[in-house]
């Protein structure tokens, strides 16, 4: 095959893998969107390789998939129309630590824990963290500007990228904003690699911002009696503190990790919803401050129970009751929305939601969880064992332009931190004008004039 031959100019045979397993196993990522069927996968180990590997694409012609650790829910590294998957795999080293601005300059290969530890070694912080940080790549988690976990107090992937070095679509090498704080001088391009899912170019180094470590980090988890209790119970705690995390999930899930993982529910009290909130444990007046917005919320019945940790191992272990959830429903092959409205409109959503969804899945078990402190909801619809996989996807797509127009007539967001991929390819202009569309489009045509980076993602290549 032509364009495997010419691979073999620049890689060499540690560095490209042409076998069905890897294919299979490099052509996908946890979405399982479409079948993998790439031609090759290669693995770069510099920033002049992957220029190369563009100029060759360019030429020969043949379309590129990047790769970083495979863990994303919407198709975004899904290559199965005989595309060449780069994969970051061997470009995994943190380069520069540099403790007077307080940055690491990372390989974009380099795993979200691997540098989570650099900065806790350094008595730093890097705050972005989700589920999938002990495989997700840097470079992965900035092409989709991954939230997760912290984002009520430390924002997206975004907000700690100082710097970005990229090879264009057309090959050119960019290095962007080279670490600086303040740099008024014209467009700023690394915003937009930042959430391009590799359609503009690949990102191959990022200068990653750390902050200083949180103080003893304490988790509280509530039951909650029913919706309108949830955001009250979240502004009264709002009100009063700055958690680094404010979760929502439903009794279902607690139900589903504990069957799955063992995790023991927080306490015997039954509640249909449950809070996680996070916050920083520095003195004692905060801990007092805490207690009495718990019994405040109790006395107006919107708390049912709750438990507080006491040491790291219970934090860690209320954390799992959240974290574990979308690993734990895997197996039931679930169909997933990932949404977002302003925190204002939550009780609105909810509200028409909630009706929405006894109307059209009256049939389905379905799991709420998510991000409420930043208006992030994860919806999830299980598929009934004895239903067939494409018959209950086809029927959860029958019902999605309905929850859509719902997100777009709130000014919401129809993927809210997992990106648009394929899976949400179609539905697209439920958040965004045509105008906008048509900007992205002209967008793509400047930075990968010949359409060959992640073909496909975000928006269909015009025919
Ligand atoms: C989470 O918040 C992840 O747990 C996954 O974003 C969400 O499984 C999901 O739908
Ligand atoms: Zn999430």
């Amino acid at each position: 095959m032509e364009a495997t031959n010419t691979l073999s100019k620049i890689f060499d045979k540690n560095q490209l893998l042409t076998d069905p397993d890897s294919l299979a196993e490099y052509g996908k990522d946890w979405s399982n969107a479409s079948l993998p069927n790439p031609l090759a996968i290669v693995f770069p180990e510099s920033t002049e390789q992957v220029q190369s590997l563009v100029k060759l694409a360019n030429q020969t012609p043949f379309n590129l998939v990047p790769s970083g650790g495979r863990t994303g829910l919407s198709g975004g590294a899904m290559a199965s129309n005989q595309e060449v998957v780069v994969s970051f795999e061997k470009m995994n080293k943190i380069l520069d630590f540099n403790p007077i601005d307080r940055t690491a300059l990372c390989q974009a290969g380099v795993i979200t824990q691997q540098l989570q530890q650099l900065a806790e070694d350094k008595n730093l912080y890097y705050p972005v963290d989700f589920a999938s940080s002990g495989s997700s790549h840097i470079g992965g988690n900035i092409a989709t500007n991954a939230g997760g976990i912290k984002v009520v107090r430390y924002g997206l992937t975004r907000n700690w990228v100082a710097g970005l070095k990229v090879v264009t679509g057309s090959g050119e090498i960019l290095d962007l904003n080279h670490g600086l704080v303040k740099n008024a001088t014209g467009y700023d391009f690394r915003q937009m690699f930042i959430g391009s899912e590799g359609t503009l170019g690949f990102i191959t180094e990022a200068t990653m911002q750390l902050t200083k470590l949180p103080v003893n980090l304490t988790v509280m988890v509530l039951g909650i009696r029913d919706v309108d209790a949830i955001m009250k119970t979240f502004q009264a705690f709002k009100d009063k503190m700055d958690p680094t995390a404010l979760e929502l999930f439903s009794r279902d899930s607690v139900a589903i990790v504990h069957e799955q993982k063992g995790i023991p529910k927080p306490f015997e009290t039954d509640a249909p919803y449950y809070l996680l909130l996070e916050f920083e444990n520095d003195a004692e007046a905060t801990e007092n401050l805490v207690l009495d917005t718990f019994e405040q919320c109790t006395n107006e019945g919107w708390v049912l129970d709750g438990v507080m940790s006491q040491n790291e191992q219970q934090a860690r272990n209320l954390w799992r009751l959240r974290e574990d959830i979308s690993e734990s429903i895997s197996h039931y092959t679930p169909y997933k929305n990932d949404l977002a409205v302003k925190v204002s409109n939550i009780p609105a959503f909810l509200a028409s939601l909630d009706e929405l969804i006894a109307e059209h899945y009256p049939q389905f078990q379905v799991l709420w969880y998510g991000h409420i402190g930043d208006g992030n909801l994860h919806l999830n619809i299980l598929k009934p064992a004895d239903m067939d996989k494409d018959a209950f996807y086809e029927e959860c797509g029958k019902v999605n332009p309905h929850i859509f127009q719902l997100v777009k007539d709130l000014d919401g967001s129809i993927s809210a931190e997992h990106g648009v991929g394929l899976l949400k390819r179609d539905y697209l202009s439920y958040s965004r004008s045509e105008a906008e569309i048509s900007c992205m489009r002209g967008l793509k045509t400047m930075f990968d004039p010949n359409g060959i980076m992640n073909p496909g993602k975000i928006f269909e290549v015009a025919g």
